[in-house]
């Protein structure tokens, strides 16, 4: 056993997951159709498809997840049992507005989430909450072209405000998008459509389109915060980022340079998101690629009355970027612009291993946007092989939690970082968000179910359930 440090009172050990990958239930109770529903199965290395509506004949493995909209109460029990004190999900938008762009909600989706967060609460779990995590209602991807639109504005800020409204004495801890700065890879086609529901072709000016659409969101953010605010002024409501530390290759200067430029680049929504504005590169930026770009003066002082609460992040691995001599632009692109990391070990799916990376990038985030810190997502997607009697001998998850648990607890402990919980993702196995797989396993919980939905859907624990049973009833000594 490794002796970790004991985190303080009241800290938030728990689970995540989103709505799209666990629910299914996809079309019942007056759901409308979501991007993840027209999203089909990848595979390791093949990207989902995305088709025009949902076709006779592909397969969607969100609409069945790991069907969660009718086992959570057992879910639950489980959830419980190994001693979580929250539970991180979201909530889909197509439950309470099915096209988005309705005037009423939809009231069978509501209670949906008031019976969901009625059983937490009675685990003594509370329930913290993602208002849009990849998945905008298809509609207006079709009819408004998503945020490429200023009128997603009033439409995420009318969803927002009917549920902050309806579970104002249910939640607490709140955040609004879902790794909003995942978008800044082009990768055709989702990072766009997922964050953002903007669908894209190479030919199309896609960065501009993807700042236009991150600064829409970023105002429906602070617009939400406000709101949020003023509804229950006891609510945290934060950012959510998608935390990879960007490191140089070498000493050389032109590295670290490139480096520098390439944490700016995936983290300016940070800044925006804590310290309400702008950081000074960015406009220069704009001008520099001749972005003719709609930020208003009303905008900029929306953003600076609407800053969030609280750092929400993922954290899953570390990437490494190199400079080229004699640029003086470092126009970092990704993921042209990364290389490979020879010190660190990858998952099967190329994920950089990087326990370090974590304390390190607690540490940048503590001294850029002084904020508490929420780790909402960490966690080690393998294939897992269930044996005979049932059970999952998955040491090589545990001891991925292991070292990034001791690594948030350094931070905490030695380095003073103000964390206010720690919530593994896909706590029991789900749809894999980039490849739709259900072989890309994080759990503690076994789900039987595969790629194509076919099992029992029965729940079972792996070892590391028991592992990280004993984590938190030590507080996070017992690693
Ligand atoms: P999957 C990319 C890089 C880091 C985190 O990812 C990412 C992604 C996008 O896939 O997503 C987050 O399922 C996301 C979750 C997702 C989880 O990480 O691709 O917030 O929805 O499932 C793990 O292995």
């Amino acid at each position: 056993m490794t002796k970790g440090y004991k985190m303080p009172k009241g800290f938030l050990w728990g689970g995540a997951v989103a709505a799209h990958q666990l629910e299914g239930g996809w079309d019942v109770d007056g759901k409308g159709v979501s991007i993840a529903d027209v999203m089909t199965a990848g595979r390791n290395g093949v990207p989902r498809k995305v088709t025009d509506g949902v076709k006779e004949g592909e397969v969607y493995p969100n609409h069945w997840g790991n069907d969660f909209y009718h086992c959570y109460p057992e879910d639950d029990k489980l959830f419980a049992e190994m001693g979580f004190k929250c539970f991180r999900t979201s909530i889909a938008w197509t439950r309470i507005f099915p096209n988005g762009d309705e005037t009423t909600p939809n009231e069978a989706g509501l209670k949906f989430y008031d019976d969901l967060f009625d059983d937490l609460l009675s685990h003594g779990i509370q329930p913290v909450v993602t208002l849009s995590h990849f998945e905008i209602p298809y509609h207006l991807v079709k009819a408004y072209g998503g945020f490429s639109n200023r009128k997603m504005i009033d439409f995420f800020v009318r969803f927002a405000t009917v549920v902050f409204d309806r579970y104002k004495d249910k939640v607490k801890y709140w955040m609004t998008f879902n790794e909003i700065n995942n978008q800044t890879a082009w990768s055709d086609p989702h990072p766009l459509l997922q964050n953002s529901g903007l669908q894209l072709g190479a030919d199309d000016n896609w960065e501009q389109a993807m700042y236009q659409a991150a600064h829409y969101e970023l105002v429906a953010s602070a617009l939400a915060v406000q709101a949020g605010h003023a509804i229950n002024p006891d609510f945290q409501i934060g950012c959510m980022v998608a935390m990879c530390p960007i490191y140089p290759l070498t000493a050389k200067p032109a590295d670290v340079m490139m480096a520098e430029r390439a944490m700016q680049k995936r983290y300016w929504f940070g800044d925006v998101h804590c310290l309400g504005e702008y950081p000074k590169w960015l406009p220069k930026y704009f001008e520099r690629k001749g972005f003719d770009m709609d930020i208003t003066a009303a905008d900029l002082a929306t953003l600076k009355a609407g800053t969030v609460d609280y750092v929400g992040f993922s954290y899953y691995m570390s990437f490494v970027t190199k400079g080229r001599d004699g640029d003086q632009e470092y126009d970092f692109k990704e993921p042209d612009d990364f290389v490979e990391n020879p010190y660190v070990e990858k998952s099967d799916w190329g994920w950089q291993i990087d326990p370090t990376g974590l304390r390190y990038a607690m540490n940048w985030m503590q001294d850029r946007w002084h904020l508490p810190q929420f780790i909402v997502e960490n966690g080690f997607g393998a294939y897992d092989k269930k044996e005979a009697d049932g059970s999952v001998h998955d040491d090589y998850r545990i001891s991925y939690f292991r070292d990034h648990i001791l690594a948030m607890e350094e931070a905490v402990a030695l380095d003073g970082v103000d964390l206010i919980g720690y919530t593994p993702w896909g706590c029991i196995d789900l749809v894999s968000a980039s490849t739709g797989e259900m072989a890309k396993r994080y759990g503690f919980i076994y789900v039987d179910a595969d790629d194509n939905g076919h099992g029992s859907f029965d729940r079972s624990k792996k070892d590391s359930f028991d592992w990280f049973q004993q984590v938190i009833a030590s507080d996070g000594e017992d690693l």
